[in-house]
């Protein structure tokens, strides 16, 4: 169900949450429908990955990478909530006909914000499945108007010391940087992500608004967005300037090109339970007919 955005969201305004229990019901008898129709184990655990069944709120939440808030799992779903979010501004900036620093409302208000129910599949070889509510970036793209000449769009995450943990402990280097092509930007599967599961985005998921690519690790989905800049050359990105033999700029999900430590054939789904199988990681995450043709004639070995 869509809506406009508007940042004094009630519960009243998204899909009520009996309407959207039935659905998720719906989803989970149509994956039952379809084991039924395959053999074997392997066919039954495909269908198992590509089923998108949501994990909890709770597993959502709590099962989270943000640096910025520490290493572990569990650190940011305790240490973001020290995050300020009140006022939020975003500076859009390089090619665009309408740069500037834009309130959320500014940059948001009045577009139609969506249920998007995407698998997640971090490189570290665990996934899950979200139920987000967001915006296609293209939409706010257009809003600020794409300059002749732009190629790439850079996006950049709140720098806050003062309640940032992982900031004052230099982790890694901040500000957290991403990029896409503008064709991956522009792609109407690529949505701002402003909430989960029918409320506003947890600050550990990154308030008040993250990117979400779903056909790529999870590292390209940044979070907490304060600059987003339409530029020429391919922009840095933090995994891969951290280290650059292990993670590529395109860092598609593909299960035939291993990480250099590991094999991305299969993951682990999170939720399943300690002794749960893994299952196969899908190429491009299971959105291979949706964005293949981006990448036709280029190497995915090469282009990782
Ligand atoms: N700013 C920032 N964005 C980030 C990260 C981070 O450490 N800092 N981690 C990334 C990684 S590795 C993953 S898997 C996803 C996790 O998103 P989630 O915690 O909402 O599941 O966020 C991505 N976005
Ligand atoms: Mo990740």
């Amino acid at each position: 169900m869509a809506f406009r955005w508007t940042n004094t969201l009630t519960r009243a305004d998204v899909t009520p949450r009996a309407a959207y229990l039935n659905r998720r019901q719906l989803i989970a008898s149509m994956g039952a429908m379809g084991v039924g129709s395959v053999a074997g184990p392997l066919a039954a655990q495909a269908q198992e990955a590509d089923s998108l069944e949501p994990n909890t709120f709770e597993e959502i939440t709590t099962y989270n990478n943000f640096y910025e808030f520490g290493t572990g799992k569990s650190d940011p779903s305790r240490n973001a909530q020290a995050l300020e979010i009140e006022p939020w501004t975003v500076k859009v900036d390089g090619l665009v006909d309408n740069p500037g620093e834009y309130s959320l409302d500014d940059l948001l208000g009045g577009l139609t914000v969506e249920e998007r129910i995407y698998r997640l599949r971090c490189v570290e070889a665990w996934s899950m499945v979200v139920p987000w509510n967001g915006i296609e970036l293209a939409d706010i793209l257009n809003r600020v108007g794409v300059q002749n000449g732009a190629k790439y769009v850079a996006f950049e995450t709140a720098v806050q010391p003062d309640n940032m943990i992982g900031v004052r402990r230099r982790v890694i280097d901040f500000p957290y940087l991403e990029g896409l092509r503008l064709d991956e930007a522009m792609h109407p599967l690529t949505i701002i992500a402003t909430g989960l599961y029918d409320e506003p985005l947890p600050k550990q998921n990154g308030a008040p608004m993250r990117l979400v690519v779903p056909w790529k690790y999870g590292f390209k989905s940044i979070k907490s967005i304060v600059r987003i800049s339409l530029v020429e050359e391919q922009p840095p990105n933090a995994w891969n300037t951290i280290l650059p033999n292990e993670y590529g700029f395109y860092s598609n999900v593909n299960p035939n090109v291993d990480h250099p430590r590991w094999s991305q054939a299969t993951e682990r789904r999170i939720g399943g339970g300690l002794f749960a199988d893994r299952i196969p990681t899908l190429m491009f995450n299971g959105y291979e007919e949706e964005v293949a043709a981006l990448y036709e004639g280029m190497d995915l070995s090469v282009y990782y």
